[in-house]
């Protein structure tokens, strides 16, 4: 049994999947993504069409989508921590880690992404449409999580492990603020646990990557 996880310590998804790899601590082989070793790069591409990160091959399966790789670890590598649970907490699970995935970070990497394309092809409508919208999912969440302390309550599960890196990034674009206090604490609690604490330390060096400029704190 090997597990290859190819991923880079400063995106989001990769954090999302090291999570649960290093909390259930599941030996796997980090290939990391970057130019130190370009025939990690090579690899991703065969397997994962678009050439995006986080893969996991395990035994030569390629596994791509962050929430199917810790399905498939929950599934084949199971360990303390089960992060789908199952009935109807598994739905509440699956649903709130698709909330984190497409309405926080999906409009944080659009919004993002604007400032990388090539000058003159920027999209200024569907920017500030991004903007809007992580708000009215930051106003979603308010009114809609639990008292916690995690996603779902007392368990800490896939949602938490999606909402993680998004909450992270998405107040760097957008802030919370204090208008939304609920969402902000539970954001805060997420950076005090220790295996979230871990990821965004792995990511400190790369700050400087962040395309608008990372805030000083956190
Ligand atoms: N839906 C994918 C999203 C993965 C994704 O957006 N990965 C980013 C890094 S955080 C990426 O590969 N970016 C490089 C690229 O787009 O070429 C997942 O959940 O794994």
């Amino acid at each position: 049994m090997s597990l290859e996880f190819f991923g880079h310590p400063f995106s989001s998804y990769t954090q999302k999947v090291l999570i649960p790899l290093w909390a259930n601590e599941t030996p796997f082989n980090y290939r990391m993504i970057g130019p130190d070793d370009p025939n990690n790069i090579e690899e991703l591409k065969r397997f994962s069409p678009f050439g995006m990160f986080p893969l996991l091959i395990d035994d030569g399966r390629p596994i791509f989508e962050s929430s199917t790789i810790i399905e498939h670890l929950q599934v084949h590598h199971p360990g303390r921590i089960q992060w789908i649970p199952d009935g109807d907490a598994g739905v509440r699970v699956r649903f709130l880690d698709r909330f984190f995935d497409l309405y926080v970070m999906g409009n944080m990497q659009k919004a993002g992404n604007d400032v990388l394309r090539p000058a003159g092809q920027g999209d200024p409508y569907g920017t500030n449409k991004a903007r809007t919208d992580l708000h009215r999912a930051y106003d979603w969440l308010e009114a809609n999580l639990g008292d916690g302390p995690w996603a779902i309550g007392e368990q800490f599960t896939m949602a938490d492990c999606a909402a993680a890196p998004s909450l992270f990034y998405a107040d760097w674009l957008e802030e919370i603020g204090p208008s939304r206090p609920k969402l902000a604490s539970y954001r805060a609690r997420l950076l005090a646990h220790p295996i979230v604490a871990r990821a965004v330390d792995e990511g400190r060096p790369y700050r400087p990557f962040f395309p608008m400029g990372a805030p000083d704190r956190d």
